[in-house]
């Protein structure tokens, strides 16, 4: 049974009970429908707890039903059923309130939650908005402002915030079902609540602070079609009798659940829950974690130290002298300080957190350590040394990751006499924030090693793709090649700035070439030199970079790269222009105009045309992970899916 019923002295208590989320399927509605008919039956229940099993409350609708035609009873059917109820319900809520789940919520009379509990309505993240009733009852019961927040960003409030906006009436710090209940007698003996749907909206207190908001939700959205949508629905919510705005919500909901886009994003939502699904490691037990060390303390090292603080895990950052790792600890306080500053820690948390990290410039302090992360300069010779060294200081079970981003990981591990317990866990910067993680797998990892890198990343928060070893392993290498197809159009007759501006139009954040401003195009000059010597010479290889950094232009870091940003402004340079001119009739090509959708077009063939190659090389195992990177890692549209999902289905824009 999805949904039991059970009496407890003069309460009823109502139990969803559908792992792993709670997800409210036809089941689970079905369920809700029956237990309120029996809950209005029995006489000695004067009020009803709605609640959940396992980890969390409803989390929403089973977003594995939007592929098939709805299926009766609806949601916002059976959460007016429950609004209709003659007794109170409270919701007792746990977990991730989220989607669907908190329009249940909604429908009920009252809310408690325990103090761990997240709320949210995520619907916009997958190219929706919500469906059953939300864009209508939320503002109802808290600021309008907020509610357009919640619906519009899809970004969940923890329940102190949801309480001090009157979304929640309480908050139980220890036995939630006493709570639940305290508030469910009071409930039954006070005089019945309104129903939201019979209140008016709360009035917008600020008309300007909400256009300016509503305007910034568009402009954010560059072109996702959710987020334009779910603000539209909060008006009409504002603007419209209850009634009306729910019909119009439904809706837009059942419009946008067949838009493309939302086809995408829920593609991309599953893809990312299986890139860390092995199924070689299917019963392989991760090794226990308690202790990690962090080797360079440069911003690579830092972030990623602060990711596994963040997260709970004490680290010991090595570097090679005293001012690098007086550096590193620096760098790690600043972004705790960052962190507390942004709510996401409180002081206690921060001085907690500092005290759980040791630096040192030995590695005989990481004796004891369980997993140990390299990230120091990419060079081969440095990383050799490193983990030569390592190896003669650590436990003889502890596990070895290089966080290279390029570089051979097999090579690496051959420097230990354990190659077995060596991975790459390659993290994008800022490591402490950015969500990807591509975990890479030489050939001779052992199967519990590799688990538990996927272990760690899953306790970081991160999503997790496995990759094979080569050059770039799959994110950059896919960056290298249509980089270099952006260059190749540079000399055939675009401008970086034309091709950035299609770049951004399509719904990247940053093109091609402002990006490389922003990252310092003298790293890559670096690696550029040192392959010189085994380039293949019938390769077209464009030089503008070159000339770029042999000028001293190296992006932002020096005020002048593709671009010339004097004055803090990031303009075309007339420089470069001439400079592309020069080398285009330098090497006799007739530059002929590129128009945005052939920028585009090239870029994508480009992408998937490496990305196919990777997959059949096996560096890539599915073409769901490839588009998990792009989309995590390298800014691509997450509503496009991804390069693979934009092969097969062209008609998403
Ligand atoms: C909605 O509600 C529309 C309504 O407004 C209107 C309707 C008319 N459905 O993430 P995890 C699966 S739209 C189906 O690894 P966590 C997930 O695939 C919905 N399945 O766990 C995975 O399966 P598997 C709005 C779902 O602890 C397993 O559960 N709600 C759903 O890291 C565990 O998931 C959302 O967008 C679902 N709704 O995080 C919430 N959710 O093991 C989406 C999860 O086979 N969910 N699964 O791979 C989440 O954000 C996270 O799953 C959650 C738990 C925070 C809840």
């Amino acid at each position: 049974m999805v949904v039991r019923v059970e009496t407890k002295d003069d309460l009823a208590v109502v139990t969803i009970d559908n792992p792993p989320v709670n997800a409210a399927s036809q089941a689970v509605r079905a369920g809700l429908l029956a237990a309120i008919a029996e809950t209005e039956a029995n006489t000695s229940a004067k009020a009803v707890i709605l609640c959940a099993e396992g980890r969390t409350f409803t989390a929403g609708a089973d977003v594995r039903e939007f592929d098939k035609s709805p299926m009766e009873p609806h949601l916002p059917d059976v959460i007016q059923a429950i609004e209709d109820t003659i007794k109170p319900w409270v919701a007792a809520l746990h977990g991730s309130v989220l989607g669907g789940g908190l329009e249940i919520a909604l429908g009920c009379s009252h809310r408690v939650a325990l103090r761990s509990t997240r709320f949210g309505l995520p619907e916009v993240t997958l190219g929706l908005i919500p469906g059953a009733g939300g864009t209508v009852r939320l503002p109802r019961l808290i600021d309008p402002l907020e509610a357009l927040n919640m619906v519009t960003s899809g970004k969940p409030i923890s329940a102190t915030t949801a309480l001090n906006l009157g979304l929640i009436d309480d908050i139980a710090d220890g036995d939630l079902m006493a709570c639940a209940s305290a508030l469910a007698r009071s409930a039954a003996n006070a005089r019945p609540r309104t129903a939201l749907r019979h209140r008016n909206a709360k009035p917008v207190m600020d008309p300007t602070a909400w256009e300016a908001a509503k305007t910034g939700i568009i402009t954010k959205a560059r072109g996702a079609h959710a987020p334009a949508a779910a603000a539209r629905a909060v008006q009409a919510a504002l603007d419209l009798p209850a009634d009306q705005a729910l019909i119009q919500e439904r809706e837009t909901f059942l419009t946008l659940k067949s838009d493309p886009q939302s086809a995408a994003l829920r593609y991309i939502f599953f893809a990312e829950r299986s890139a860390s699904k092995l199924s070689e490691l299917k019963d392989m037990e991760p090794h226990p974690l308690t202790s990690i060390g962090v080797i360079g303390g440069g911003t690579m090292g830092a972030g990623i130290a602060a990711a596994c603080l963040l997260a709970g895990l004490p680290v010991t950052l090595a570097e090679r002298d005293e001012a690098a790792r007086a550096a590193g600890q620096d760098r790690i306080t600043a972004i705790l300080d960052n962190s507390r500053k942004r709510g996401l820690i409180d002081q206690d948390k921060q001085e907690a957190l500092t005290a759980a990290l040791s630096t040192t410039t030995t590695f005989e302090a990481l004796t004891e350590t369980d997993l140990i992360i390299e990230a120091v300069f990419e060079d081969m010779e440095l990383k050799a040394q490193v983990f030569q060294e390592l190896d003669k200081h650590i436990r003889r079970d502890a596990i070895l990751a290089s966080n290279t981003s390029y570089l051979n990981i097999s090579a690496v591990a051959a420097q230990t006499r354990h190659p077995e317990r060596v991975i790459g866990l390659h993290f994008f910067s800022p490591a402490h924030i950015m969500k990807l993680v591509e975990v890479i797998i030489p050939d001779n990892a052992a199967s519990s090693v590799v688990a538990t890198g996927f272990a760690l990343s899953r306790k970081l928060g991160k999503i997790a793709v496995p990759a094979g070893v080569c050059d770039g392993f799959i994110g950059n290498r896919i960056m290298s090649a249509y980089r270099r197809e952006c260059e190749y159009m540079v000399e055939d007759g675009a401008l970086p700035w034309d091709v950035d501006q299609a770049m951004r139009d399509f719904g990247f954040p940053m093109g091609v070439f402002e990006m490389q401003d922003l990252a310092g195009l003298d790293i890559r000059w670096a690696k550029r030199k040192s392959q010189a010597a085994t380039r293949d010479p019938a390769q077209r290889y464009v030089h503008i970079a070159d000339k770029l950094c042999e000028a001293g232009r190296f992006g932002r870091k020096t005020g002048q790269g593709w671009y010339d940003y004097a004055g803090g402004k990031t303009t075309p340079s007339q420089w470069v222009e001439n400079l592309v001119l020069a080398e285009s009739a330098r090497k006799k090509i007739a530059r002929t105009p590129i128009s945005d959708a052939e920028i585009v077009q090239r870029i994508l063939s480009t992408m998937q045309a490496e990305a196919q190659a990777l997959l059949t090389e096996g560096i890539a195992r599915r073409p769901g992970d490839i588009d998990v990177v792009m989309v995590n890692g390298y800014g691509f549209p997450r509503w496009c899916g991804g390069p693979m999902f934009l092969k097969n289905h062209p008609s998403v824009d």
